[in-house]
């Protein structure tokens, strides 16, 4: 069998099935965090993960209030932001939870529609519909609070062709190093507190008309020390995909409340990025610095062709390979996944990366969570919060 499978069908579409989606949504539009130097950290997606200079806005486009930079690799959109004086609002989420993610941007053909639909099953406003305008057209965008302190902010984008967004100039430098392979995000996650999952997970259906089509409680992710749950969050097309975690009691601290204690709240724990060709991606994340967590035992690869079963004679990937990198694998009936976490990428422990490749598979990399959540307790130890 020689099939390479490159979209996931989830079958959503039997889900929403005579459904109307009052939230139609195109993609992610861009991923906003917000940093302490926004230059520095400019510095290091390009560096470290392959970014490319798109666009800025700053003190030289007549913004006072803000600089921030807009870095792009293939689908993706990452913008830094970090405020220009202690008047800006962007200071009072800095000082609470550090360097990390505030915007999830959703791509939609009408943010008037997107905001009135969405607040008007309960969502709570955080940017009045506004049209922004320059020689290039016009955007209109709204927003919405999720989780936390973290937004949805809805971009409509029709009539515009200038390089991102009114305000913006296109970003040239003189420094760019290569793509690491970096296609799309596959799924962003969020953490939310004790006993709270349930209550995200009923927003996302409720506010956004989004499906739970996946979960995993306690008993599957658990290890000798802590717990966790995680249900699955989709849109009507499968584009955006926003699993919920919440911590489980266990012995020790879980790793979920790790990320509550530093992040102080809710807030998005990882985004998954795909590529379609993770030993390349990898190999040329380590050579560039980021840092990965710890390799799983020897067992875990000896086992690797039990667990894959029947998929095993379409896998393309040596197992040595893998090793080498610390990549791990997961088969469901569909086919097999590789993926990969970052360590996190700031002093408190909280935003990390996921690098995925899915060949078919439609999971999460359940089949993975006790050796990765093991791997984590590793590093909970070495920082004394397990
Ligand atoms: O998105 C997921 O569900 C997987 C697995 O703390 C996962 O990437 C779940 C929880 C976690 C780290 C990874
Ligand atoms: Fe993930």
């Amino acid at each position: 069998m020689s099939k390479e499978i490159k979209s996931v069908d989830y079958g959503l579409e039997k889900i929403f099935e005579g459904a109307q989606d009052f939230l139609p949504l195109l993609g992610t539009d861009y991923v906003e965090f917000y940093v302490g130097n926004a230059k520095q950290s400019a510095h290091y997606y390009k560096t470290a993960f392959g970014f490319q200079s798109f666009a800025y806005s700053g003190l030289e486009t007549g913004n006072r209030e803000r600089a921030s930079y807009v870095l792009k690799q293939d689908k993706i959109r990452l913008v830094l932001s970090t405020p220009l004086s202690s008047d800006s609002p962007i200071n009072n989420h800095l000082a609470k939870h550090g360097d990390g993610v505030k915007v999830i941007a959703l791509w939609v053909e009408d943010a008037t529609s997107a905001f009135e639909e969405t607040t008007k099953r309960g969502a709570k406003p955080f940017m009045q519909p506004t049209i922004e305008k320059d020689e290039h057209g016009e955007v209109v965008r709204s927003g919405i609070y999720t989780y936390g302190e973290t937004v949805h902010i809805f971009v409509e984008r029709k009539n515009y062709n200038g390089v991102f967004l009114p305000g913006y100039v296109e970003w040239k430098s003189d420094y760019n190093p290569e793509p690491v392979g970096l296609k799309f995000i596959d799924h962003m996650v969020g953490n939310v507190g004790w006993g709270e999952m349930n209550q995200w997970v009923k927003w996302y259906e409720d506010v956004m008309g989004f499906v739970n089509f996946l979960s995993f409680d306690d008993k599957q992710i658990h290890t000798e020390y802590s717990a966790l749950m995680s249900k699955v969050m989709s849109n009507g097309n499968g584009r955006i995909k926003f699993p919920i975690n919440e911590p489980a009691k266990a012995a020790k601290k879980s790793q979920i409340e790790e990320y509550i204690d530093f992040y102080e709240g809710a807030g998005v724990q990882h985004i998954a990025v795909a590529t379609d060709d993770i030993i390349k991606t990898v190999a040329q994340l380590r050579a560039r610095g980021v840092e990965f967590l710890p390799p799983p035992p020897q067992a875990y690869y000896d086992d690797i062709p039990r667990r894959l079963g029947s998929h095993m004679e379409f896998m393309k990937e040596d197992i040595s390979e893998l090793q080498k990198l610390s990549i791990l694998v997961d088969a469901d009936e569909e086919g097999y996944l590789l993926q990969i976490f970052t360590k996190p990428v700031e002093d408190r422990p909280t935003l990390f990366f996921e690098i995925i490749q899915r060949m078919g598979a439609k999971g999460f990399g359940a089949g993975n969570f006790k050796a990765l959540f093991e791997s984590i307790e590793r590093e909970q130890a070495l920082r004394g919060t397990l």
